[in-house]
């Protein structure tokens, strides 16, 4: 099939997910266009199959706002007609659903353009319910050909909050577990813990939603304990709070604020622990990727990631801001060495078994060929 993906092409879940999904496809034969305002992170050229088609947004005095949905809606046309699309996949709701309803409907003199809207979390639990938007994404995802979502609590939320009662499929996140394993050696944490400290990790776009500062809590409390190390990997509002507090609580010395990373695939199975302290999760990729790195999550009780995470058994969950109880289950497994083999098993397990690529891909593949064959 040949398949127009449009996403945020920056740090975050949905982009990620968005961009893995086009290299999978491409993989598998089909012909994957880009269609997005600067290259997406995880995509580096010269991949067969896939191509990248930048929309670009002129300004003028008159736009306070430049159009970047009109640009947006004219180039998935431009792009689908010229390379004959089938379909156009798009990942956030805000405001690619709405453009690629737009294309369509440029379109629609010379032929049928379906479009999937993959709702990712944020663009329905905050920004979708904000008044100003609220309308027009409710009006976006009735307008779909196909929706899913990456949770079956997204997808009730979906239809609470917006009370819509059209199909919206769970098609889970996925991880490729060749690329993202475990490293039982761990040689490389050396130059994050030269002593030999545990490492912890967290993996974030350091918004608000994440409570990053949890994660300096959460260290200073295992360091009571135990010897242990933090690996800040990403940026975002919340990087300076959390480097404050980490000073105040007497910890920066054993914090590390790494910045945006891209091959977290190599940073992850040197640490122990992943820490997603999150107020809200509609899925959260990264404690998938850190399962089929075999590095057990701790994470908080919220949104999809139950569905996920088996508390006890592949990892644990606590509730929001319970720095006590997310604090002592790290150091359960920080310090109990037969209940962190079993539990790192059983996440690797978890993500092998349920979300590999090879299960959840054919599973899009299969919606595709559903909604390009309705009238
Ligand atoms: O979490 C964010 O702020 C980023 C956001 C995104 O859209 O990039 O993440 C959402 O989508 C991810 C990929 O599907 C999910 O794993 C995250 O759980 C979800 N974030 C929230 O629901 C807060």
């Amino acid at each position: 099939m040949k398949i127009g993906i449009t996403c945020y092409p920056t740090y975050g879940g949905s982009g990620i997910v968005a961009t893995e999904l086009g290299l999978e496809l491409a993989n598998r034969g089909h012909e994957v266009h880009f269609i997005t305002y600067s290259n997406p992170i995880r995509l580096d050229s010269g991949i067969p199959r896939i191509f990248y088609h930048e929309v670009e947004v002129t300004t003028y005095p008159l736009f306070l706002y430049p159009p970047y949905t009109l640009a947006l809606a004219s180039r998935m046309a431009e792009v689908a007609e010229t390379y004959a699309l089938d379909l156009l996949h798009v990942h956030y709701a805000i405001p690619h659903s709405i453009a690629a309803m737009l294309a369509k409907q440029m379109l629609a003199p010379k032929r049928r353009l379906p479009f999937i809207t993959t709702l990712h979390g944020t663009d329905i639990t905050l920004v979708g319910t904000d008044r100003s938007y609220f309308p027009i994404t409710k009006f976006s995802i009735e307008q779909s050909d196909g929706v899913t979502s990456i949770s079956d609590d997204l997808r009730k939320h979906t239809a609470e909050v917006f009370g819509i009662e059209r199909e919206n499929r769970v098609i889970y996140n996925f991880v490729n577990c060749d690329t993202y394993r475990p490293d039982p050696e761990r040689a490389g944490a050396r130059q994050f813990a030269p002593n030999g400290e545990k490492l912890l990790i967290h993996l974030s776009n350091f918004r608000p939603v994440k409570r990053v500062l949890d994660c300096i809590r959460i260290l200073a409390e295992v360091r009571r304990h135990t010897p242990a190390r933090l690996l800040m990997a990403g940026d975002g509002p919340d990087r300076g709070p959390a480097e404050f507090l980490a000073r105040d609580l007497g910890v920066s010395d054993h914090v590390m604020f790494l910045g945006k990373q891209n091959h977290v695939e190599r940073l992850i199975p040197l640490a122990h622990v992943l820490l997603m302290p999150s107020e809200m999760e509609s899925f959260g990729l990264a404690a998938l990727e850190a399962m089929a790195c075999g590095v057990p999550p701790v994470g908080t009780r919220v949104g999809g990631v139950p569905e996920l995470i088996t508390h006890g058994v592949d990892g644990f969950t606590e509730a929001v801001g319970d720095i006590e109880a997310q604090s002592a289950r790290v150091v359960e497994l920080l310090t109990d060495e037969s209940a962190f083999t079993r539990m790192a098993a059983a996440a690797r397990n978890t993500a092998v078994s349920r979300f590999a690529t090879k299960s959840i891909i054919p599973q899009y593949e299969a919606y595709y060929r559903e909604v390009c064959a309705k009238e």
